[in-house]
């Protein structure tokens, strides 16, 4: 049976967005109809679908208010889509504010619509532990009908910091296998000016302090000590000037890409050799997943979800946090021995595929729809 389905996330925010969006399409594709609820376009749906929908939240500034009213906006439009197209339920991306409008939502319509909230991390791992926030937190996840979160580590630091009376259900994250694989890009290695001798290493994130961009320029330099190699760095962020400052102090300017944020993301891993994410929070990392479909091996942080998604010694290394050194010396043992990254490389493309494909993931979003509206 078809279900209607309202999405609301944050659309600019990074990999919750895209994994609300890929959910939606991949759901308007099993027969459901979506309504994605949200302040701006989430997504380029990439083709037209008879079945999703967009409903803008638009907040209008009165001079009576010194902070325009987002919150109210987003459960007033919930209200109103979910009354108007008789939604089953929404699916909310962040307990706070998204979990706390939904329920406003509930409330306004009289109880008629059922909430589920995927916890992504920023809203426990960071905001948890704003005491202004963190009751405002655990009434959100409380007032949900499901909670799902994308990792056992989010849970259990859920369960941990919150002490919220809620099962939460891991689900992982997942890539949409038809977006995400290795392609033949030399023609775009050679645009960059890399050499075809020389090793690409990328990294991509919203460049926040949370990400260690230093410890990533850190165990790039050690690397290219040892290896010709070349560092992108994907995205913007706040640490990104301090990031420009440390590759001159090092010396590397010449072998560190500063790409900005790009959309066609699995192009550059295409031609790369070995991501990097060395954070120190992360619940999932779904950057890690991306490359991995394309056969790029990985290096993470021993920390948060990181240990979930990369198999240790076959799909890439887990160093501890801060280790740059052991994070080089990984690196180096892999990228100079071309058998070994053969197979890390299509075993990184097998794991995603047995542990984190699509159709078994969204199958057990769908379950925990069924399983909340079968519930009175
Ligand atoms: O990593 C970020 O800063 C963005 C943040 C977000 O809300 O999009 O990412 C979180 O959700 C992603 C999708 O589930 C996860 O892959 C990221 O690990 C998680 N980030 C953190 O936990 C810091």
């Amino acid at each position: 049976m078809g279900l209607k389905i309202g999405i609301t996330c944050y659309p600019t925010v990074g990999g919750s967005g895209v994994v609300a969006t890929e959910l939606g399409k991949l759901l308007a594709e099993r027969g459901h109809e979506i309504h994605f609820i949200t302040s701006s376009m989430p997504f380029r749906l990439g083709k037209v679908y008879h079945n999703v929908f967009y409903h803008e939240v638009e907040v209008n500034h009165y001079s009576v208010f010194k902070y325009p009213p987002y919150d109210l906006a987003l459960a007033s439009k919930m209200a109103e889509v979910a009354k108007r197209e008789k939604l089953d339920l929404l699916h909310v991306h962040y307990a706070v504010p998204h979990a706390v409008c939904a329920f406003l939502a509930k409330q306004m319509l009289g109880g008629t619509v059922k909430i589920v909230t995927t916890l992504h991390g920023t809203d426990i791992t960071v905001l948890g532990y704003d005491p202004g926030l963190s009751e405002m937190i655990r009434f959100g996840i409380e007032a949900s009908d499901a909670v799902t979160s994308v990792s056992h580590s989010l849970k259990k630091d859920t369960q941990n910091l919150l002490k919220a009376d809620k099962e939460i259900i891991p689900i992982h994250n997942f890539v949409d296998e038809r977006e995400y694989y290795r392609r033949d890009n030399l023609s775009l290695k050679k645009a960059y000016g890399i050499e075809d001798d020389e090793k690409v290493i990328v990294h991509i994130s919203n460049f926040r302090g949370v990400k260690r961009i230093q410890d990533v320029i850190c165990t790039f330099s050690k690397i290219n000590e040892q290896i010709p190699s070349k560092l992108l760095l994907i995205g913007n962020g706040p640490e990104l000037t301090a990031a420009c400052e440390r590759v001159r102090e090092l010396g590397i300017q010449d072998h560190v890409l500063f790409l900005g944020k790009q959309e066609k993301v699995a192009d550059l891993f295409s031609i790369s050799d070995l991501k990097i994410l060395l954070s120190e929070k992360e619940s999932f990392g779904l950057v890690l997943l991306e490359a991995m479909a394309c056969g790029v091996p990985v290096i993470g942080s021993d920390i948060g979800g990181i240990p979930e998604v990369i198999a240790d010694g076959e799909t890439g290394y887990i160093v501890p946090l801060g280790d740059v050194e052991q994070a080089a010396e990984r690196a180096v043992s892999l990228l100079s021995d071309s058998e070994k990254h053969a197979v890390f490389s299509l075993n990184a493309v097998r794991h995603v595929q047995a542990h984190f494909a699509s159709e078994k993931i969204v199958s057990e979003y769908e379950d925990v729809y069924f399983k909340v509206l079968s519930e009175k």
